[in-house]
């Protein structure tokens, strides 16, 4: 290896690693000492602003090969016969911060970056297929029951239970992240789901609605290894311990080890005029379409093969959008997927700055941006030579083709302004497709861990108004499950008669 010498930030050669420039070996530091200067303020300069949600999480490149013909649904590049495309997936937990340990019970963030040749697509999903609200209006509140407490700066199971059965739109999601998916094993072993309703429009321009599902290869792997899906919640706050970057070091070091994660992608698919009397609203993200409806039609798969090179630049830069849409792919009605079109270009410019798109890992790598904006803070790329700044122009600069866009297809709409929530359809209730989930999904076993999942989280500082309240959420999803809850937890209190009932722990 040819030596190296150290330099400043310029390339200018600097004359020690050690000591700081001083007027003899015990003197004072002189402010002329540049090099110096510029290490200190760099580094109080080396963090951005941490995800307000999804703060912690990993990541790796790799690709997706279409596998399937699906073009009479889609014209979307990436999903033609035999495209390979370059992606990066990110995994995340959603309320911890940047330090916390990859097992604490919550669901986990899957976005999917396509760098497509018509511009990056994201699918910015969970590994559930469903979210806890419907309404984007409702999260911040949401996620501040889930975060901290003002005073104490503690995390409150109260506040949680408090949210949740106060909003029966949670208890699907909820009865997914008390049984087995809500800590999984590794992130190799987790499905992902674009989860929202997305359309599809093919090259005549017919419209589809579609649902995103990201099938594990892994997943049968490790149910064959451990006898079911993720975590206990005791291995997972035992592993909390040994290991807060578990899931983390498991991609990276399974990634380095050429064992490279895969994923079916697979979408369920409705006739767009079907949206418009189906049995449950098809854009409430607190449902899914029940498989029996709208099977799963394979579209690729998806190999992660390439971790990154630098953590901070590709992963914690990396900015994904569900407003990344690509022409043959567009948006739903979905409340909380309109929402979502706001936030994440927003936060992106706050957090990581107004030119985050020209970052190496969010440009698109096709040759296909022929964007107006221009100058801003940090802007690195030069404007196109010979480019006008303005649109419409007489010398040759890009102009916008409808043709070329699904941005406007959504499904037609009128009525008065108003603030409502979505008209009810015959099987819209809140509770059926939990319970489903829990007598038709779950066997004993699993139902046997989600009893003293629920239990153990309710026994940790959750007051008697709020507890009864959840025995009786538990009921709406399932009368015998709700019981059982109801009986554990009263007879852990009576075992701890004098206290204040509660069991304390610290998760
Ligand atoms: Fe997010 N979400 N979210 N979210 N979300 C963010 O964007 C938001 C929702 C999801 O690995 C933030 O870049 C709103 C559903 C993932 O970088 C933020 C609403 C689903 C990631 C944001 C939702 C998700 C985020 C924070 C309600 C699953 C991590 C940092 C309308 C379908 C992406 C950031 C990554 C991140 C807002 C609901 C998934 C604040 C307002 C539903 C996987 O913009």
């Amino acid at each position: 290896m040819t030596e190296k010498f150290t330099t400043n930030d310029f390339g200018i050669p600097v004359g020690s690693d050690e000591h700081s420039l001083t007027v003899g070996p015990n003197g004072p530091i002189l402010l002329q000492d540049h090099y110096l200067i510029e290490k200190l303020a760099h580094f109080n300069r080396e963090r951005v602003p941490e995800r307000v949600v999804h703060a912690k999480g990993g990541g790796a490149f790799g690709k997706f090969t279409v596998t399937n013909d699906v073009s009479k649904y889609t014209r979307a590049a990436v999903f033609q016969p035999g495209t390979e495309t370059e992606v990066l997936t990110r995994f995340s937990t959603v309320a911890g911060e940047q330090g916390s340990p990859d097992t604490w019970r919550d669901p986990r963030g899957f976005a999917v970056k396509f760098y497509t040749t018509e511009g990056n697509l994201d699918i910015v999903g969970n590994n559930t297929p469903i979210f806890f609200i419907r309404d984007a209006i409702q999260f911040p509140d949401f996620i501040h029951s889930q975060k901290r407490m003002s005073d104490s700066g503690l995390r409150d199971h109260n506040m949680q239970w408090d949210f949740w059965t106060q909003v029966p739109a949670s208890a699907h999601q909820v009865t997914y992240l008390m049984g087995d998916r809500g800590i999984p094993r590794s992130w190799r072993e987790q499905n992902g789901y674009g989860s929202h309703t997305f359309q599809w429009v093919n090259a005549e321009g017919e419209r589809y609605w579609v649902k995103y599902h990201f099938k594990s290869n892994q997943k049968d792997e490790f149910i064959e290894k451990y006898g079911h899906e993720g975590f206990s919640a005791e291995e997972a706050d035992e592993m909390a311990g040994i290991d807060a970057d578990f899931h983390r070091r498991d991609l990276f070091e399974a990634i380095k080890a050429g064992n490279f994660p895969s994923w079916r992608l697979m979408v369920q698919i409705m006739p767009y005029e079907d949206a418009k009397t189906y049995r449950i609203n098809p854009f409430d993200v607190t449902k899914i379409w029940p498989h029996e409806d709208y099977p799963l039609t394979e579209v690729g798969v998806m190999e992660l093969n390439r971790n990154p090179e630098d953590f901070f630049s590709e992963i914690e830069q990396a900015a994904f959008a569900p407003s990344n849409l690509v022409p043959g792919t567009g948006l739903s009605p979905d409340k909380m997927l309109m929402g979502r079109i706001f936030a994440y270009a927003d936060i992106h410019r706050y957090r990581i700055g107004a030119n985050y798109a020209q970052l190496p890992v969010n440009r698109p790598k096709a040759a296909v941006k022929h964007s107006y904006s221009k100058d801003g803070s940090m802007s690195y790329e030069n404007y196109p030579k010979d480019q006008p700044v303005y649109a419409p122009n007489s010398y040759g600069g890009p102009h916008a083709d409808a043709s070329r866009t699904t941005e406007n297809n959504l499904l037609d709409v009128d009525g008065d302004v108003m603030r409502s929530a979505p008209t009810l359809r015959k099987d819209d209730d809140d509770f059926s497709q939990a319970g489903a989930l829990v007598r038709e999904v779950m066997d004993d076993a699993a139902r046997d861990r989600m009893v003293g999942n629920i239990s153990g989280h309710l026994l940790n500082g959750v007051s008697e108004e709020i507890l009864v309240r959840a025995f009786q959420y538990w009921k709406n999803v399932d009368a015998d499950l709700g019981a059982r809850v109801e009986n554990v937890v009263r007879a852990a209190q009576k075992e701890n008669a004098g206290t204040d009932g509660t069991i304390n722990k610290p998760s």
